[in-house]
C-alpha cells in the first residue's frame, strides 16, 4: 500500500531507525517514545489491524509476537520485564492502520486502565 506510512518504511522510502530486519517482519524505534525502549514490530506485508492479520495468516501473527520478544531480549529487557501492546481500532487509539506491536520497557510501566 503506497499510501501506508509503515509500508513506506518497509520499502525504504521513509527513514526509520531499524533494530531488527527479518524475512517477514521489521522492527524500528517509535518516533515518539513512551519509555526508554519503545520499538514497533510490524509485518512487512500490509494488514490494517490484528484481526485482519489473524484471519489471514496465523503463522505470521505468531512470528510477529516471537520477533517482538526477540527485540525485547536484544534490548536487555528480559530480566526486568517489558510490555507488548497492539492497539486495535478507534477506542484503543490506533493511529496507523498497519498492524504493529509496541515493545515498551526500560522503566516501571504502571498498571493498565
Ligand atoms: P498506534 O498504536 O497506532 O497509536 O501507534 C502508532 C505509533 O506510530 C505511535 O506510537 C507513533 O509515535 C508511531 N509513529 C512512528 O513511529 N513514526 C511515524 O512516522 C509516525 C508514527 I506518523
Amino acid at each position: 500500500m503506497s499510501d501506508c506510512l509503515f509500508c513506506r518504511i518497509v520499502a525504504g522510502d521513509v527513514p526509520a531507525t531499524i533494530v531488527r530486519d527479518s524475512a517477514r517482519t521489521l522492527a524500528f524505534r517509535d518516533i515518539a517514545p513512551q519509555a526508554p525502549t519503545h520499538v514497533l514490530v510490524i509485518p512487512k506485508e500490509h494488514y490494517d489491524d490484528l484481526p485482519a492479520l489473524t484471519a489471514t495468516d496465523l503463522d505470521l501473527a505468531a512470528q510477529l509476537l516471537h520477533d517482538a520478544h526477540r527485540v525485547a531480549a536484544a534490548e536487555g529487557l528480559v530480566e526486568t520485564g517489558y510490555r507488548l501492546v497492539i492497539n486495535t481500532g478507534r477506542d484503543a487509539g490506533q493511529t496507523v492502520p498497519h498492524v504493529h506491536v509496541h515493545v515498551l520497557g526500560g522503566r516501571a510501566l504502571g498498571r493498565l486502565g
